[in-house]
């Protein structure tokens, strides 16, 4: 099968010009693969009654209106004031400007025929300083948007934290102090007593992996520290809290459905080594699994082998605290890592350097490509938990311009999208339990330390006009979307 992907993604436009032209050039098993390809490109994948197609965004990204309704400041905020820290030294101050015009968005994703809205809710917005009363005008403006939502016969879909600390709890040690576990625990209280009436799946955390990480330890992200002490121990606050916050939604209502939203990656070795097969699943337990193991079997990853206490500040009890029997599982993937044995990574136990594959397309942000990859962890990970799933996020970035008759014709977007959900269905008819795919994203929105500049939307947004123009890619979602024959 990889020799297939490879043929598919590598050759791609050049093989299919030798196939028309050099005919008895190409062998057969070339020629083969290629059709099967185009086939695909053609066919639109069928997925079984009930599932759901969705769009993802999170409140940082396009809310904007950071000064209004209450809302206090996050570490984004701070961090995009902070000079050098992110492209152009914009910021989120008007996003997609969502915070005004959400009525519009959902009548945008009622026209496409989405299902399943997944957003997140800021916790500035609900509790302004991290800790005590709850900002009634926050909790108000994400009830209209959920009210919205179900008149539109939409799913909402809410994660509870997508990066946005409020910075008084960084200002005393962010992830890194545990007593923030206990703050989010209370916000995940508030923001459940709100809306679980209405609302009965939820994700706790957006990518512990990439929070904890970029804003830790690379610090690209906020709060921009790079620390490999605190990076450990803030990892494991964030189990904690992770686990805290399950029990206190389950408090609120036990029939809740509860996850969170992970990071993934389908790890390749880059050699035949034992050496890089073993940093592959090192990558596996510090990458993919690291915030699910302790939530799913009260202990980490044992491909990293036995971790001293000390290092991640893992207390007594601490494991008993970790759990959350989650009700499913969100994957986020884009691409796939290529990974080989280096013992200087700063982690010191995890030992692995990420290398980009060169085999598939490159988009604009210079991940590869890689289809199969989503396949290979959905089934990794329906194996190894079997538990429902729910694909939290999978997209690409593409700055497709608009043409001169306004219409923006992004058909990378639309091949991206059409040979990873061929793959997604594949691992649904090979036996996982996927309920949902959600696109990222519904809007062009703020890319976190790239700024603007990449575009991820299935809408385009004018961030002049704030005007939103559904690329090629939005209809083809639509048609897709209409095209399922056992749809709700
Ligand atoms: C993440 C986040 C999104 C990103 C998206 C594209 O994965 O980083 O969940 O906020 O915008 O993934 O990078």
């Amino acid at each position: 099968m990889k020799r297939r992907t490879f043929l598919l993604s590598t050759l791609g436009a050049v093989a299919s010009a030798q196939v028309a032209s050099k005919d008895n050039q190409v062998p057969e098993w070339v020629r083969n693969a290629l059709m099967e390809d185009n086939a695909r490109a053609k066919s639109l994948p069928q997925f079984p009654p009930g599932f759901l197609f969705g769009t993802a965004t999170s409140a940082f990204q396009i809310e904007g209106a950071t000064h209004e309704g209450g809302r206090g400041e996050s570490i984004w905020d701070r961090f995009c004031k902070t000079p050098g820290k992110v492209k152009g030294r914009e910021n989120a101050d008007v996003a997609c400007d969502h915070f005004h015009l959400w009525k519009s968005d959902i009548a945008l994703m009622k026209s496409l025929g989405i299902q399943s809205y997944r957003f997140s809710i800021a916790w500035p917005r609900l509790q302004p300083p991290g800790s005590g009363a709850a900002n009634q005008t926050g909790i108000d403006f994400y009830s209209r948007i959920i009210d919205e939502l179900l008149a539109n016969g939409i799913r909402p879909f809410p994660t509870l934290y997508h990066w946005d600390l409020p910075q008084p709890l960084q200002d005393r040690g962010g992830w890194a102090a545990r007593e923030t576990a206990d703050r989010f625990a209370e916000y995940a209280q508030i923001a459940t007593r709100a809306y679980a009436d209405r609302c009965p799946n939820w994700l706790i955390f957006n990518e512990p992996t990439m929070f904890i990480n970029l804003g830790n330890l690379s610090g690209i992200h906020a709060p921009g520290l790079r620390d490999p002490a605190v990076t450990m121990r803030a990892g494991h606050i964030v189990n904690l809290a992770q686990g805290k916050a399950f029990r206190a939604m389950k408090a609120v209502s036990p029939k809740l459905r509860i996850g969170s939203a992970f990071s993934m990656s389908q790890p390749y070795p880059a050699s035949t080594s034992d050496e890089d097969r073993r940093a592959a699943e090192r990558f596996h337990a510090w990458e993919n699994i690291w915030y699910i193991e302790p939530a799913l079997h009260g202990r980490y990853p044992s491909a990293i082998g036995p971790i001293p206490d000390k290092l991640l500040d893992i207390r007594p009890g601490d494991m008993d605290l970790t759990r959350a029997p989650f009700d499913f599982i969100g994957i986020n993937n884009y691409s796939r890592a290529v990974i080989e044995h280096d013992p200087h990574f700063p982690i010191p136990f995890a030992a692995f350097r990420w290398l980009s594959g060169e085999t598939g397309p490159k988009t604009d942000v210079q991940w590869e490509v890689y289809p199969r990859g989503l396949y290979e962890i959905t089934m990794r990970i329906w194996r190894d938990y079997k538990l429902p799933i729910e694909i939290t996020e999978n997209g690409a970035a593409y700055n497709t311009p608009p043409g001169r008759d306004g219409e923006i014709p992004d058909q990378q977007r639309i091949d991206f999208y059409n040979s990873y959900l061929h793959e997604l269905c594949q691992a649904v008819a090979d036996g996982a339990d996927v309920r949902a795919y959600h696109a990222w994203s519904l809007l062009d929105n703020f890319e976190w330390n790239e700024g603007y500049t990449p575009r991820f939307g299935l809408v385009y947004v004018d961030y002049n006009t704030l005007a939103r123009t559904p690329k090629a890619s939005a209809h083809w979602y639509a048609k897709l979307i209409a095209a399922q024959k056992n749809s709700l």
